[in-house]
């Protein structure tokens, strides 16, 4: 056999992998896509709503608690993140139904809604007659609510703008249950996301993280940084919120009238539970408006149908994983929960 043969043979599984990944790549292209309901779009369904969510995903939360409010039943297709197990929204299924590769997609009679806020919106538009408005009537308080849901998003680029969304303080702060609960996902199913997850940034920031572990977050510097800056974001969120709700005199942030905002909100406590670091923010001295607050956002019958029976085990392993980090490392717990110092 001569020497070119033999180089041919033993480059050809290198030339596959290279042909397979082009395949694969140009299969799984990612574009974005409009905020918004898309009549132009239809998609194949057997009910009048479907969901394409995941169990930890902030949004999905959001947009589960307003249709358990409204009452509107759903065909759930339940997608996988990295979090959860597998980079399922790269692959066909989700992509079919969103090019933009994120969760959750609202179908309403086969048409995409996209964003959540988009979707929580178009949902309380929609609603059967007998439903409970989630819109107050009055054009100033609509107006308010519009800027709760929208103080309470999770927008483009969140971790360069915690200061202007409480959605966008919250991915900072749940880089360590990130951490926690990539501890029980295999490299390989991380490297699915380095091949063909179209931002790279995400998937490494995991690799990084199940790396390092959670016992070594406080010691990389970048990290320990941006967990600060959230937190200290979020500190100015619910100051305002604390305020508001004091005004109102509450139930609700808008007073007597459960709206989207407080749908908005509700997952922006839950997240902080999950992620144990609830207590930072509130406690019975510490925003007891909001914290009184959040015991009734707890109390509904939404938040057992929409967070409580979608809880996924590997988000209650992390929370108690970080606790337990905490307790034994004093350096974690000043990153995690600030000091008198830093705030
Ligand atoms: N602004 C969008 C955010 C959508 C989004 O970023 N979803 C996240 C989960 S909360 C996602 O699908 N991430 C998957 C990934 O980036 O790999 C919304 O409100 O729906």
């Amino acid at each position: 056999m001569s020497s070119l043969v033999v180089a041919g043979l033993s480059a050809a599984p290198a030339v596959g992998l290279i042909v397979w990944w082009l395949i694969e790549s140009r299969k799984r292209m990612r574009h974005s896509v409009a905020p918004g309901y898309h009549g132009e779009l239809e998609f194949p369904h057997d009910e009048p709503f479907e969901l394409y969510h995941n169990a930890l995903s902030l949004c999905s939360m959001k947009t589960r608690v307003c249709l358990a409010e409204l009452g509107i039943a759903y065909k759930s297709h339940h997608i996988d993140l990295i979090e959860t197990g597998a980079y399922e929204n790269i692959r066909p299924k989700l992509l079919d139904v969103n090019p933009g590769g994120t969760v959750p997609v609202l179908l309403h009679h086969g048409h995409p809604i996209y964003e959540s806020h988009e979707q929580i919106r178009y949902a309380a538009k929609c609603a059967p007659a007998d439903a409970p408005s989630l819109v107050p009537g009055e054009p100033a308080l609509r107006e308010e609510m519009e800027q709760w849901v929208d103080r309470s998003s999770l927008t483009t680029d969140p971790l360069k703008n915690a200061e202007k969304s409480a959605g966008n303080a919250v991915p900072g702060l749940t880089l360590p249950l990130f951490c926690t609960m990539i501890e029980k996902i295999s490299y390989w199913r991380i490297a699915e996301g380095l091949l063909f997850h179209f931002d790279k940034m995400r998937p490494m920031m995991f690799m990084l993280l199940k790396l390092r572990g959670i016992g070594k977050l406080a010691g990389m510097a970048p990290v320990a940084k941006l967990i600060g800056r959230s937190r200290r974001a979020l500190d100015v969120h619910l100051d305002a919120l604390e305020a508001r709700l004091e005004k109102s005199g509450g139930p609700w942030i808008l007073g007597d009238s459960f709206t989207l905002a407080d749908v908005s909100w509700l997952v922006i406590f839950e997240r902080l539970r999950q992620a144990n670091t609830e207590d930072v923010f509130l406690s019975g001295t510490l925003r007891p408006q909001t914290t009184a607050y959040w015991e009734r956002l707890k109390s509904r019958p939404s938040y057992v149908e929409a967070i409580l029976s979608h809880s996924h085990p590997l988000i209650e392993f992390g929370r108690s994983r970080i606790g337990k980090a905490k307790a034994e490392s004093p350096a974690l717990r000043e990153c995690l929960e600030g000091s008198a110092a830093n705030g």
